[in-house]
């Protein structure tokens, strides 16, 4: 074999490498591109999911009420929102937002002679949840235990 030959037999070769290289590389970005599509498509099936979830458990756990933040220092402002408005049959669910203690305590004050008869969460430390379901319509004032200037009302109709 000539020089030239050689030169020629390897210049194919390399024209072959780069051939193939190059479709392997383009082979790739596409599947990579296609897993990357797949991704994103999975996670909006899983936001979907979460949203859905999300909705579900609103529905199943029912309204939210907040102790907030300073509640001690808050009167009427402590329970957020305050009143809470629901249909009979729905269920209240609070959670201390706050840093201190306090109660859920259905009544007007530590004088009510009903005093926690409707519903009483007893203490609930920082993040506590207490859950009460409604049955029946009227008007339901509750107050703060260990905090009586603490007050709120759920309204069932
Ligand atoms: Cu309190």
């Amino acid at each position: 074999m000539s020089t030239k030959h050689q030169v020629a037999a390897f210049s194919i070769l390399i024209g072959l490498v780069l051939a193939v290289t190059l479709s392997t590389i383009a082979v790739e970005s596409v599947s990579a591109q296609n897993s990357t599509y797949q991704q994103q498509s999975s996670n909006t099936g899983s936001n979907g999911t979460n949203t859905a979830s999300g909705n579900s458990s609103s529905t199943a756990a029912g309204t939210k009420v907040s102790i907030a933040e300073e509640a001690s220092e808050m009167g009427d402002q402590a329970y957020d929102p305050n009143p809470v408005k629901v249909k009979a049959g729905n269920t209240v669910t609070w959670t201390n937002d706050d840093s201190q203690i306090h109660t859920v305590t259905s009544g007007t004050g530590s004088d009510d002679p009903n005093m926690g008869k409707d519903f009483d969460s007893s203490m609930l430390s920082q993040n506590q949840t207490f859950s009460h379901k409604f049955t029946t319509t009227g008007e339901f004032p509750y107050f703060c235990q260990l905090h009586p200037t603490m007050v709120g009302k759920v309204v069932v109709s």
